[in-house]
């Protein structure tokens, strides 16, 4: 698999995230780039026009295919990434989706993390199966266990690290150096570390994917995706399939993330500084059994942490005494943290696997999967420190005072969601 990913540029990180994308897009020297809210474009003659379609001549054509300002978040995103290209998706899942449908097909095998983002394993085990693909589910913190699975028919192993919501870390230089050795396609969801954080193009993955929902917007008022490609063929062949199946960009989306992302560096610089002291609060908290954070030396992958990411992120899981009951207790006495999914965003969020996200999933493989009864989720924000430790030092107390009222959603009803 050839990878042509252009050499990381020498400007530093935080330079890129501000300012790469941002071309000069008019006569007028604007400073943020436009909103081409236009669906599509004149052509000034027919040969102009043919010549666009035959890609022979650079333009737009239609916003489906592309757009100035998706095509601004594209190049920022690839250039934090380090990969070739990006292409800019309607969410995180329609990255995802787009990678299976663009490159699995009849036949294909694929082995993917144990514990990636839930629709991901949905979309693996319920969807591509319908159409003859494959899959077989690891731990991939130990990348041995992706070698074993590897079959002659396998095409690609698909890894998040770090994983939703274990907290648990792929080694991506050994997954990477497997791909090579048996010539099959890493792809990484990057989501939960970021490419502030984390790059991994320069650790041997063909594809980087991220929902943009997260850090990179980093506002929670907006979705979106993006797949960073290393290698101009990989590039290609996804830009055909998303433009086909659809699940493209919108200018005014795009445009709102760009503006996110120019803060991206600021937002984790100083979330991951509260979150290494959260973790080390809740650590010496009684009713506080276990916490899990890469940056923490307990950590049973913080070694890889050390070696693989900038810095140790934003996201932490945590046990709490008296298990599901414990995990109800803290999620209705937060009142700074609020209770929602979804993470990376400046506001802190917590959540309980066991009692929402993956509550339909029975108690065993949920605890097979490293999701226990008593796992909160936490994505760390931006507040200051102490207004978050004393919100959560007074939901922790509420544990074991009374039983908090809960009745899990029965399979059916939880159906929709299926383990966001
Ligand atoms: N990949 C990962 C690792 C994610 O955590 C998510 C969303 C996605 C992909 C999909 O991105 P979206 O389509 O939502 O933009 N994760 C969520 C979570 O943990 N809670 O709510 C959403």
């Amino acid at each position: 698999m050839k990878t042509d990913r252009k050499k990381t540029p020498a400007m530093g990180k935080a330079t890129r995230a501000i300012h790469a994308g941002a071309a000069e897009h008019s006569a007028y020297g604007e400073i943020s780039v436009p909103i081409f809210q236009s669906s599509t474009f004149v052509f000034p003659n027919a040969a102009d026009g043919a010549a666009r379609f035959a890609g022979e001549q650079p333009g737009y054509i239609y916003t489906r295919i592309g757009n100035p300002t998706v095509h601004a978040l594209e190049e920022n995103l690839a250039t934090l990434e380090g990969g070739v290209a990006g292409i800019a998706t309607a969410t995180g899942m329609a990255a995802v989706g787009t990678v299976f449908i663009a490159l699995l097909g009849q036949g294909d095998h694929v082995v993917a993390g144990n514990c990636i983002y839930g629709p991901s394993r949905v979309m693996l085990e319920k969807e591509m199966s319908r159409f003859g693909v494959r899959s077989t589910f690891i731990d991939s913190s130990d990348a041995a266990n992706i070698e074993k699975a590897l079959r002659p028919e396998t095409r690609m192993i698909f890894v998040e690290s770090p994983m939703n919501p274990s907290m648990a870390i792929t080694d991506l230089g050994a997954a990477g150096e497997i791909a090579a050795r048996h010539k099959v396609l890493l792809v990484v969801d990057n989501t939960f570390a970021s490419p502030y954080l984390q790059r991994p193009l320069e650790l041997g993955a063909h594809i980087v994917i991220n929902s943009l929902t997260k850090f990179i917007n980093g506002h929670s008022d907006v979705v979106g995706g993006m797949i960073v490609s290393g290698s101009g063929q990989t590039h290609t062949r996804l830009k055909k399939v998303v433009t086909t199946f659809g699940g493209t960009m919108d200018p005014h989306q795009a445009w709102l993330i760009l503006r996110g992302v120019r803060t991206l560096p600021l937002r984790i610089e100083r979330a991951q500084e509260n979150a290494m002291k959260l973790a080390r609060f809740l650590k010496s908290h009684s009713k506080v059994t276990w916490v899990r954070y890469p940056g923490l030396p307990d950590h049973p992958q913080h070694e890889i942490a050390k070696k693989q990411m900038d810095g140790f992120g934003t996201m932490m899981s945590f046990g709490v005494k008296n298990g599901l009951e414990g995990g109800i207790t803290v999620m209705n006495h937060v009142r700074l943290i609020k209770l929602a999914v979804s993470l990376g965003g400046v506001e802190s969020l917590i959540e309980h696997p066991a009692s929402m996200t993956h509550a339909s999933i029975p108690k065993e493989e949920r605890r097979e999967a490293g999701i226990l009864d008593e796992l909160v989720r936490f994505s760390v924000g931006c507040e200051d420190f102490e207004d978050l430790r004393d919100d959560l030092d007074r939901a922790l107390k509420e544990i074991g005072r009374r039983k908090p009222p809960f009745r899990p959603p029965s399979e059916e009803e939880h159906l929709a969601m299926e383990g966001c």
